[in-house]
């Protein structure tokens, strides 16, 4: 169902998840973001699968791609882990 996205370096210490599409830009800044963090995460394309398009929406409240999720805890979008970032929190959360 989800492809292991894995950059090489790191391997976070909680699990990382992506709902997104092949086409979407956010979700390709959010990626190139993460693979700068080196950690791996599972990338769910909601096209390929269109059932988790429904629960990415249903657990995120939100229908925009890409949904994000560090561990138990849903981040949001592109903008939100970018934010994460600008306040210097994400790497805490992704313990790397
Ligand atoms: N501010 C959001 C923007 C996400 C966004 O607009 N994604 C587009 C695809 S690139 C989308 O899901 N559009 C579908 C819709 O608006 O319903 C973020 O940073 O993630």
């Amino acid at each position: 169902m989800a492809d292991l996205h894995d950059s090489g370096k790191n391997v976070a210490a909680v699990k990382v998840i992506m709902y997104a599409t092949g086409w979407c830009p956010y979700c390709r800044r959010a990626e190139s973001l993460l693979r700068d963090k080196g950690v791996a995460f599972d990338w769910i394309d909601i096209e390929d699968h269109p059932g988790r398009r429904e629960e990415m929406m249903r657990l995120s409240g939100r229908r925009t791609v890409p949904q994000i999720w560090i561990g138990e805890q849903h981040v949001g979008g592109c903008d939100d882990l970018f934010a994460l970032e600008q306040s210097g929190q994400l790497d805490a959360m992704l313990s790397v």
